[in-house]
């Protein structure tokens, strides 16, 4: 079923490619929120393939379908996560999609057509970049450490939300090696998993920017929480906290009083 998964994936990033070099529909959805025709486009074609593949699943996805109560045997997409850089070709944007059964994580890809990266996994049987193992670094030193983060697109109206990204940067940025903010929370996650990033955190990410990411990462060897250190729930918890499962203590200390 994995490879089914990958087909229809690699098949939506031709589409994915042509929206990217080409001019495109752009309307917002917030201050700063983007949707264009293609995210529109490249997610139709998912759900119309995806629900033909995986019968008895349902579809929980960013521009149509984001009701979470459906969520059991579902399929998470993300058609265009990074879609500030798709319209502004930054190739950091990705397809994602997360199959979950029973509740559980099942199946997952992430896919940059731009960059032809195709990051994949199945429960149990690992994590892969183009068919490549990948595993997380194994640094364990927070002041060594290469962190990802993300700014809200709330960070417009809501000031606490502003207040928290300002202050994360404060309480962390002297005490890591640097800090990346480079737009896809998929494939920042991806980027751990593959010990590129020894950690991502985030405020505000929605269930289809990280749902595959956290099964890739899971596999790879990574460590998922909130900002408290307890278990993470796509659905409910604000701040994901996605680490190589080394300097995840070190991390939470930072943010859990913010
Ligand atoms: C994006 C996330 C990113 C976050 C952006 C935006 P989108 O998702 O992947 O991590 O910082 O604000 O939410 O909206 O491009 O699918």
């Amino acid at each position: 079923m994995l490879e089914i998964l990958k087909n229809i994936v690699l098949e939506a990033g031709e589409l994915f490619k042509e929206g990217y070099y080409n001019n495109k529909k752009i309307e917002f959805k917030g201050a700063k929120d983007l949707v264009t025709n293609y995210d529109v486009a490249v997610e139709n074609l998912l759900i119309e393939k995806l629900t033909q593949s995986f019968e008895g699943f349902d579809v929980i996805a960013e521009e149509s379908k984001n009701n979470y109560e459906t969520f059991y045997n579902s399929i998470i997409i993300d058609p265009i996560d990074g879609t500030t850089n798709f319209v502004n070709k930054v190739p950091h944007c990705a397809i994602s999609v997360g199959i979950y059964k029973n509740k559980k994580p099942y199946l997952a890809v992430v896919y940059n057509p731009i960059l032809d990266e195709l990051y994949s996994a199945q429960v149990d049987k690992g994590a892969y970049c183009n068919g490549k193992r990948i595993k997380v670094s194994q640094e364990e030193d927070l002041q060594l450490s290469l962190i990802a983060t993300g700014f809200p697109y709330t960070s417009v109206e809501n000031k606490e939300d502003l207040d928290f990204v300002l202050k994360a940067l404060e309480k962390i940025l002297p005490k890591c090696q640097d800090i990346r903010r480079l737009g896809s929370a998929s494939l920042d996650i991806c980027m751990v998993a593959k010990g590129v990033f020894d950690a991502y955190y985030e405020i505000n990410t929605n269930p289809w920017d990280v749902a595959a990411g956290i099964i890739i990462l899971k596999e790879a060897g990574g460590c998922i929480f909130n900002s408290l250190g307890e278990e993470y729930n796509m659905f409910e918890d604000k701040c994901i906290v996605a680490t190589n499962g080394k300097i995840d203590s070190l991390l939470y200390k930072e943010l859990k009083d913010i």
